[in-house]
């Protein structure tokens, strides 16, 4: 099933000019509208002539999170704020996020991309989607949303959380569709069964997945519990929310929309330009962007790209699950989080070394994260109860900083590696390559 025929499966040589020509007029406007680009770009002697050939994109400069994050909040809009209609910024974190701005044709592009989706996963008008993604800042709830109305759908905005409530909901409502983050709905699953209830009784024709990492294992835990196919959504805040790339029936890896992103797979080290079939970061350009044009993002989400025709009849290129990132960004429970924000946060604290650990587990099917800090001297020999009383400060404090509950343990002074150059201080016990 198709939403956009004629574009979804459209030959390789009318996309590419059609994206050669979207990508002059993208660096056109950015250059003219945006100063951040526009010095940028000069800085680089790149000017928008320059792009002649799809390749000539290498000439570019990269952009990165830092710099999303320097032009916060607005300084990467090319339009007028008046023009801008929703803002969302990257989930959960309460320090510097990046924010993304839609102009109502951005937002009817993002329901664009989720439409195709939702019809890969062989939905249409006579569904009933139930989505347990968060509504807020978080692309996640809009984003299916939007989508979901583009084909007729009915949505149940049920957003995350209220895990039996879900379950009743999905029962009585008759829910044909499941939008979760593969964590959360596992969990979601278990806490059926546990109430003797068969979630494969539901009756839900396909699921849909994304937001953060899995594996294979998982989505067959997934699948095996409803009984049903599972479907990959990718995307980020920063380039729009999920919808980039979406799986089809083929499960064979994810369509990125390409007349509307452009794709490219870099080294990380070296930033050299990648060939078809061989792993490294995802770098993504908007195509059709009018509020917020985002040009060679570095995603640092690991990956590799086919632009093999798909038996589906699709012939726009295919990324594989992302096996990991190239920085040390986890996500957890759906949230992004940095280790630099965990510093921050206990900084602020005293009475702690600032030599830290962080231990992600999944002991069941939610994540978990510990935070091993190593105390002061003198607090450590004051006894339990100061500990204590640090310790819950500190998860108060991360808390607050990152919007997720963590253990916080004090160990002993100089317990903790210590590194030479780039600190290690995430370990991710959670297996998810
Ligand atoms: O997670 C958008 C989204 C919402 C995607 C709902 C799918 C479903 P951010 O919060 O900005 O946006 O996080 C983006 O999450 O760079 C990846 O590291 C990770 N990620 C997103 N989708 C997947 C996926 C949303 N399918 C960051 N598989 C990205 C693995 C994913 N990682």
């Amino acid at each position: 099933m198709f939403w956009n025929e004629e574009i979804e499966t459209m030959p390789r040589q009318d996309l590419e000019e059609l994206q050669l020509k979207k990508l002059q007029k993208t660096v056109k406007r950015a250059f003219d509208k945006i100063p951040y680009y526009n010095k940028k770009y000069s800085e680089a002697e790149v000017f928008p002539e320059d792009i002649e050939t799809l390749k000539d994109i290498e000439k570019l400069p990269f952009i990165t999170k830092d710099d999303l994050r320097e032009s916060y909040p607005f300084g990467l809009f090319a339009v007028d704020i008046d023009e801008i209609k929703e803002l969302h910024s990257s989930s959960g974190t309460t320090g510097k996020p990046v924010v993304s701005g839609y102009t109502k044709k951005d937002i009817d592009t993002w329901a664009e991309c989720i439409a195709r989706g939702l019809k890969m996963m062989g939905l249409d008008e006579t569904d009933i989607i139930q989505n347990t993604h968060g509504y807020g800042m978080f692309t996640g709830g809009f984003g299916v949303h939007y989508g979901s109305h583009k084909i007729g759908a009915t949505i149940i905005p049920i957003s995350t959380g209220q895990t039996r409530r879900q379950i009743e909901i999905m029962s009585d409502f008759g829910a044909t569709c499941v939008i979760f983050t593969p964590s959360y709905g596992i969990h979601l699953g278990e806490v059926a069964l546990e109430d003797g209830i068969d979630p494969k009784e539901f009756g839900i024709k396909a699921i849909g997945f994304g937001a953060e990492g899995w594996t294979e294992e998982i989505r067959r835990r997934v699948e095996e519990i409803f009984g049903t196919k599972a479907y990959n959504i990718y995307g980020l805040t920063e380039l729009m929310g999920p919808g980039v790339g979406i799986e089809c029936s083929a499960q064979k890896g994810l369509h990125i929309a390409e007349d509307i992103f452009y794709p490219e797979i870099i080294d990380p080290n070296t930033e050299r330009v990648l060939g078809e079939n061989t792993p490294g970061e995802l770098v993504l350009t908007n195509l059709e962007r009018e509020g917020m044009p985002v040009i060679r993002f570095r995603t640092k989400d690991l990956t590799k790209l086919t632009y093999e025709k798909c038996e589906c009849g699709r012939t726009h290129a295919r990324m594989s699950r992302i096996t990991g990132r190239s920085d040390d960004m986890i996500k957890v429970k759906g949230v992004a989080i940095f280790p630099s924000q965990i510093e921050k946060a206990l900084l602020r604290i005293g009475d702690v070394e600032p030599h830290y650990m962080i231990i992600v587990t999944r002991p069941g099917t939610l994540d978990e994260i510990e935070v091993k800090v190593e105390a002061s001297q003198d607090i450590f020999f004051d006894g339990i109860k100061e500990m204590m009383a640090i310790q819950n400060k500190i998860e108060k404090s991360i808390e607050n900083e990152t919007g997720i509950r963590v253990k916080v343990t004090l160990v002993e002074p100089k317990t903790l590696p210590r590194f030479e150059g780039k600190a290690k201080r995430v370990i991710d016990e959670r297996d998810l390559h």
